[in-house]
């Protein structure tokens, strides 16, 4: 093929791949597809992966603590689920070519990056409700949306990966209804966590459209669905009754109903602190990152043992057929 007959065949491969993407056909993972679509799925949804892994830390702080064994039950089956959720997201990962130690080995070393969320602290039983209604919840918003988008396997994990969120959602918000209707002092760890946890929450959809780089090309193959600040707008919507609920004060003074736009303005986040915080230098960072790498090491025994096993499964399939 002469180099203009390679560039048209290139062409051609491009349009028929976004024909497919504009009549809503999944993309498997034999399929053709172009190299920065591979790229930029491989980078979101193990980062999705490395988010689901992470986040059980926070949480798996206070399964020790839970006031009562039903609620220690019940939060034990939710970090269990996120390390089932990180599974389904690192396979689907896997199936673009890429292999799993190479995406934990960029989890260590920095250069993949997780939700920024789970670099803030739990300090009491409150932030366990907070999490469940307000992470959990802007969570569901964005991958609601996400089980429509263009790579099959991505698309299918999250069909799963919602139903069990909401229940996520919902054992966040009865502890969130059980604090608040509580005492005195119980209401105002509702309030604390809220306060805490509100805008981080809001950080979870990641910068305003206009700064967000990967946007544009990513809702052209429609890899994302919707855009970073619409689905942040339904999350700020869908909460002030919530909040309103609880009879807990929003932490939001600027917050107002927007009659002409049929949404709720805001007032601004503290994008700095979002920068700090996805660029390693929030709270919890260092701590996250250096348990992940104990954790990953003491668990070596049991990939070894894995190998070792599928290696004499060969060698007796090899006995046998000789
Ligand atoms: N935190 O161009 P942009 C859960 C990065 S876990 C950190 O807008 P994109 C749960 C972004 O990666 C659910 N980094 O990016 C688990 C990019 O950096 P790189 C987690 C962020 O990808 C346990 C740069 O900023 N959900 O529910 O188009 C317990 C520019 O951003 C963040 C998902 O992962 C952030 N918040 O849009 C409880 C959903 N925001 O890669 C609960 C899947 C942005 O160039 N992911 N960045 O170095 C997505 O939908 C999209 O990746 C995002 C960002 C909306 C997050």
């Amino acid at each position: 093929m002469t180099a203009t007959d390679q560039s048209k065949h290139a062409t051609e491969l491009e349009e028929n791949f976004q024909s497919r993407v504009d009549a809503e056909q999944k993309i498997e993972p034999k399929d053709w597809m172009p190299p920065g679509y591979r790229k930029n799925l491989i980078r979101q949804i193990s980062q999705h992966a490395h988010s689901e892994v992470i986040g059980m830390q926070p949480e798996g702080n206070w399964i020790t603590r839970a006031p009562s064994l039903r609620r220690k039950a019940v939060l034990l089956a939710k970090v269990q689920d996120e390390a089932g959720h990180g599974l389904y997201l690192y396979s689907a990962t896997e199936s673009l070519g890429i292999s799993r130690a190479e995406l934990i080995a960029a989890l260590q070393d920095g250069s993949a990056k997780y939700a920024s969320i789970f670099n803030y602290p739990t300090q009491t039983w409150g932030d366990i409700g907070a999490i469940g209604w307000l992470v959990d919840g802007a969570a569901i918003c964005n991958q609601v949306s996400l089980q429509r988008t263009s790579y099959g396997p991505y698309a299918r994990g999250m069909i799963r990966i919602c139903k069990e969120e909401s229940f996520h959602q919902r054992q966040g918000y009865q502890i969130m209804i059980e604090l608040a209707k509580g005492s005195p002092a119980q209401k105002q760890m509702a309030q604390d966590s809220l306060n805490r946890f509100y805008w981080p929450s809001l950080m979870m959809f990641g910068p305003h459209d206009s700064e967000s780089a990967h946007s544009a090309k990513s809702m052209k193959w429609r890899i994302k669905r919707e855009t970073n600040d619409d689905l942040r707008q339904k999350f700020i919507d869908q909460t002030v009754p919530q909040i309103e609920y609880l009879g807990l004060e929003h932490p939001d003074k600027e917050l107002k109903w927007n009659e002409s736009r049929g949404h709720y303005d805001s007032g601004e986040i503290d994008w700095e602190e979002f920068q700090n915080v996805i660029n390693g230098n929030g709270h919890c960072n260092r701590q996250r990152i250096q348990h992940h790498v104990k954790a990953h090491e003491e668990g070596a025994w049991v990939r070894d043992a894995q190998i070792a096993y599928n290696e004499k499964q060969k060698a007796r399939q090899t006995d046998a057929a000789a």
